[in-house]
């Protein structure tokens, strides 16, 4: 490219310019021209020129933009600070509402705990008044209870006394009335015995005191012995008094015989088969007996001297048959 010199570059430069306003520089010209006034006219240099121009553009282009980031910044922190308030507004008139409400509710729960408060302090004095009374009554039923247990116990003591004492008189009178009643049955025995036409027992019977009696001839063990008492109508001796024992003894003549006494139910504990209470009667134990040896004596013999010895039942003795004798018809 041709370089031209500065007063054709200047030149060109101004032709750029619209018309109207170039002839307006050239009407100034004869007084103000710049040409005629400025040294410096035609020697500036064009590219220094642009370099300016170029920086004052950029200036201005900084400038603006950041004119443009200032208020755009301005802009949105005034819009939040604007909205911020309108939030709070909102949330304060929130809890304003909320306040109140519980004012109300605070109000109203002040009122029902006043109202319990009456409730409770009235039921408390009820029940205060319901307690004295009924500890008085307690106390007073407590008193009579006692007052009554006392007279029970008493009551109690004179009637056990009472029944004692009775119950000794009734035994005593039994013993004497059956002791009567025996000497006359022996007295009316005694005198049909001697009636050579009564006979008040079976052939091959012993008449004593009102029984008969029938001496064994061979050897049984306890139960065999009893069954055959049972089937002639008669049980294994029963001995109730000194008399009978007396008789028993002088009957086996030192052999080994069973009578009807037996603990078979409850060890220690004797019975008589017909029934006879074994407490009431007086008992004849030799010495040392009964002793249950080998946990396998249950059944009673009467020993060679008469007395008592309680024996195993399995073991082979002779034995007395018992009955009543027949009432003596005289004819
Ligand atoms: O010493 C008394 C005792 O004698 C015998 O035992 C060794 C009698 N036993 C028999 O007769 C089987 C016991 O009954 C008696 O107590
Ligand atoms: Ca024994």
């Amino acid at each position: 490219m041709e370089l031209k010199n500065d007063d054709q570059n200047f030149e060109e430069f101004h032709l750029d310019q619209p018309r109207g306003d170039r002839k307006k520089q050239e009407n100034l010209k004869p007084e103000h021209s710049v040409q005629a006034a400025d040294p410096m006219r035609g020697k500036c240099p064009p590219l220094v020129f642009y370099i300016l121009l170029g920086v004052s553009i950029l200036l201005s282009v900084v400038v603006l933009g950041t004119a443009v980031i200032l208020f755009t910044g301005v802009s949105e922190k005034t819009s939040l600070s604007l909205a911020e308030p309108r939030t709070n507004i909102s949330q304060l008139e929130d809890i304003t509402q909320m306040l109140s409400k519980m004012k109300m509710s605070d109000t109203d729960l002040k009122m029902e705990i006043s109202q319990l408060k009456s409730t409770d302090s009235e039921l408390f004095s009820e029940m205060k008044t319901s307690g004295v009374d009924f500890k008085m009554e307690l106390s007073q039923m407590k008193q009579n209870v006692s007052e009554l247990f006392s007279e029970m116990k008493t009551a109690d003591d004179d009637f056990k006394m009472e029944f004692t004492q009775l119950k000794r008189k009734f035994t005593e009178w039994s013993a004497k009335l059956a002791a009567i009643e025996n000497k006359f049955q022996q007295q009316i025995s005694d005198l049909q015995q001697n009636d050579p036409r009564c006979t008040p027992c079976a052939t091959g019977w012993r008449y004593f005191e009102g029984k008969c009696y029938q001496f064994s001839e061979s050897s049984k063990n306890w139960h065999e012995a009893n069954l055959d008492c049972f089937s002639k109508q008669s049980y294994l001796i029963v001995i109730r008094t000194n008399q009978q024992q007396n008789f028993m003894k002088a009957t086996i003549m030192g052999q080994r015989c069973w009578i009807g006494l037996n603990d078979l139910t409850v060890e220690g504990q004797w019975n008589w088969v017909d029934g006879t209470d074994s407490k009431a009667t007086k008992m004849f134990w030799a010495s040392g007996e009964p002793n249950n040896e080998r946990n396998n004596e249950h059944c009673v013999e009467a020993r060679f001297d008469g007395k008592w010895n309680d024996a195993p039942c399995t073991f082979d003795f002779r034995w007395i048959c018992e009955r009543p004798s027949f009432p003596c018809v005289t004819n």
